[in-house]
């Protein structure tokens, strides 16, 4: 397809020389610049790194028809060849400016709905400090964004939710201006793809920061307490780029009063060490610094060093079996859409925490690398996600490369983090051969990049059987289960029909179920849409897997409503309004209750079973 209308566009230019715009034809403008992907190879580790931001009031514009790539605006042509002003179609400087970070849709009642391209530019000075590498890391633009330095294409990055960077270094100037072209026009073959039950916003809505490195600086740094050590042994994984790759490290924990050194051969370099570190637990979230020096460089990270186990039905948390009481929770506020504050971050844990939580699912996409940070120090157990959700083109080599590009991009992100116990690889894909591949291969890549974590996904039932039927199961450490018996099933006896039905032989973890209840609306338990109905639902739901000993967690859906282009009944106005509390966190339903006073009485290690 592509072919063609390259050669269409070819051919046009061929027969007529003279065409005095060709760009106005030619539909096949974006073939150029797809073939430079940003990807999880421009990652670098940041913790500890000195950062100059880039965020603060960029100027912007809504950008339909994507004319800033057809017509290189970037190129910044104000004249011809022999000097002459030419008509520009653009004002850079002149724009409306809108906050980075921020999702365009809550900057303006104007751009609330808008999905397509739209153009962020900005200038800003930079002079060398003796630094011979400088990257730019932007921590999420949904979902594509090309990247402009001084007129150059930087690179196109895709997937909406993890970060990249652009190595900036050849293009720097005393003054500069970049340009991103931003587009989060929903589509067939990404990763989520058209449909989702969430609300899409768009822009740069997380953290643009600059670093300076030295010309050969650490890469990566994956530091752990080993597995199957008795949690007495610590690795520390290195990846140095530069000239000077083989040297050694320094490791160093100031408050063990200890060093250590890490042997580096060709860029990479592994050590394990004898440590009895203090274990981060959800009681006491334990954090260490870790400094790691390679020539003049140096990167630090708080550390949490604990111990994640399945075995046979289990899960194992420091050798201990744990019960995850959790909750789901979307990445968004009704003030900021995706761009949570931090302040917003911790109310969320704080909710999930009032609510008895030691666990949250963070739901359906990588949510900001700040609230693995967060919880780190909070103590609460995460899952996190990758949107390979519902219709995904599983027969697309081209989205597996994407779907697999973000799952890098987040487990090198967040693979430090104590708190992150498990990664999911997708949610609620029917069971074909095409998804089952897709799916094999992702977690492949996820065991490559860290094998110190369980692998799961949120899978389908066998409605018509009641049963665990996934094939995904065989590939997974622990089995998700998505239902929503009492609501879209309105027969109970199904699920009771469900456990009996299944032997599995890994943990469960009930990764959603709930029903929808309008803030405030009351009435009688049959009546959907009221408290009352949601609240018997929870009940019956409690009641049912509170008594099955392979279920080992459960993260209903979901902690608080949220806006939903789907939902359009009276009583949801364009909210899914599942949630245990409202949009705006300030009215608990009653269903809020339920699951507190559930989770209060719960043996963790469910010894009664
Ligand atoms: C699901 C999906 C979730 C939806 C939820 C619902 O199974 O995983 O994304 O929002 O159901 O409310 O229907």
């Amino acid at each position: 397809m592509m072919k063609n209308s390259s050669k269409e566009q070819s051919d046009l230019n061929k027969n007529n020389p003279g065409n005095f715009n060709a760009q106005l034809h030619d539909e096949s403008y974006e073939a150029p610049y797809l073939s430079r992907r940003l990807t999880s190879e421009s990652m670098i580790v940041t913790g500890g790194r000195e950062t100059e931001s880039l965020n603060g009031f960029w100027n912007f514009a809504i950008d339909q028809y994507d004319t800033c790539i057809r017509s290189k605006w970037y190129e910044e042509k104000y004249a011809d060849e022999e000097g002459r002003r030419l008509p520009v179609d653009f004002s850079f400087d002149e724009w409306d400016k809108i906050q980075v970070p921020s999702c365009w849709n809550t900057q303006r009642e104007k751009f609330m709905l808008y999905e397509g391209p739209a153009v962020y530019t900005r200038t800003f000075l930079y002079r060398n400090r003796g630094e011979k590498k400088v990257l730019i890391k932007f921590g999420a633009a949904n979902y594509t964004a090309k990247i402009f330095l001084n007129a150059q294409y930087m690179g196109l990055h895709q997937g909406g939710s993890t970060p990249f960077f652009i190595d900036a270094t050849e293009q720097l100037q005393p003054f500069n201006r970049i340009i991103v072209v931003v587009d989060n026009t929903r589509k067939r073959e990404q990763v989520p793809c058209k449909n989702t039950d969430w609300f899409n916003y768009g822009g740069i809505y997380r953290d643009v920061e600059l670093f300076r490195l030295p010309e050969t600086y650490i890469k990566d740094a994956f530091i752990h307490l080993l597995p199957g050590s008795g949690r007495e042994k610590v690795r520390v994984e290195l990846a140095i780029v530069g000239s000077a790759a083989d040297d050694t490290a320094t490791v160093s924990i100031p408050e063990l009063g200890w060093k250590g050194e890490v042997g580096v051969r060709n860029g990479r370099g592994a050590a394990v060490f004898d440590l009895q570190p203090e274990l981060w637990s959800c009681d006491r979230p334990k954090l260490y610094d870790v400094s790691v020096s390679y020539r003049g460089d140096e990167i630090r990270e708080r550390i949490g060093f604990r111990e994640i186990r399945v075995e046979g039905t289990d899960i194992w948390l420091n050798g201990e079996r744990i019960f995850l009481k959790g909750v789901s929770i979307h990445e968004e506020s009704t003030a900021n859409g995706k761009a949570l504050t931090e302040e917003e971050i911790k109310e969320n844990f704080k909710l999930a925490k009032e609510m008895n939580c030691n666990y949250v699912r963070l739901a359906h996409y990588p949510h900001t690398e700040k609230a693995a940070r967060i919880a780190d120090e909070m103590g609460i157990l995460l899952w996190e996600e990758i949107p390979v959700y519902w219709g995904i083109a599983f027969d697309h080599a081209d989205t597996y490369h994407d779907a697999e590009n973000q799952l890098a991009e987040l487990v090198l992100r967040d693979r430090n983090r104590a708190s992150v116990i498990i990664w999911s690889v997708g949610n609620e894909n029917a069971d074909t051969d095409e998804r089952l591949a897709f799916m094999s291969g992702l977690i492949r890549k996820v065991k490559e990049l860290d094998p110190s974590r369980p692998v799961s996904a949120a899978c389908m039932l066998d409605y018509v059987h009641h049963a665990m039927a996934d094939r995904l199961i065989d590939h997974l450490d622990v089995i998700g289960v998505n239902q929503y018996y009492g609501w879209y099933r309105p027969d109970f006896n199904d699920l009771i029909q469900l456990f009996a039905n299944s032997r599995p032989a890994k943990p469960v973890i009930i990764t959603e179920f709930g029903a929808d209840a309008y803030p405030g609306l009351r009435g009688t338990v049959d009546e959907k849409g009221t408290e009352d109905c949601q609240q018997e639902i929870y009940k019956k739901q409690v009641d049912a897997l509170g008594g099955i000993a392979y279920v080992k967690g459960c993260s209903p859906w979901i902690l608080y409503d949220f806006r939903c282009p789907r939902r359009l009944h009276v009583t949801q106005n364009y909210y899914n309004t599942k949630g245990l509390l409202s949009a705006d966190k300030t009215h608990r339903k009653l269903a809020f209750h339920v699951m507190q006073q559930f989770y209060a009485g719960l043996n963790e290690r469910r010894d009664d079973l």
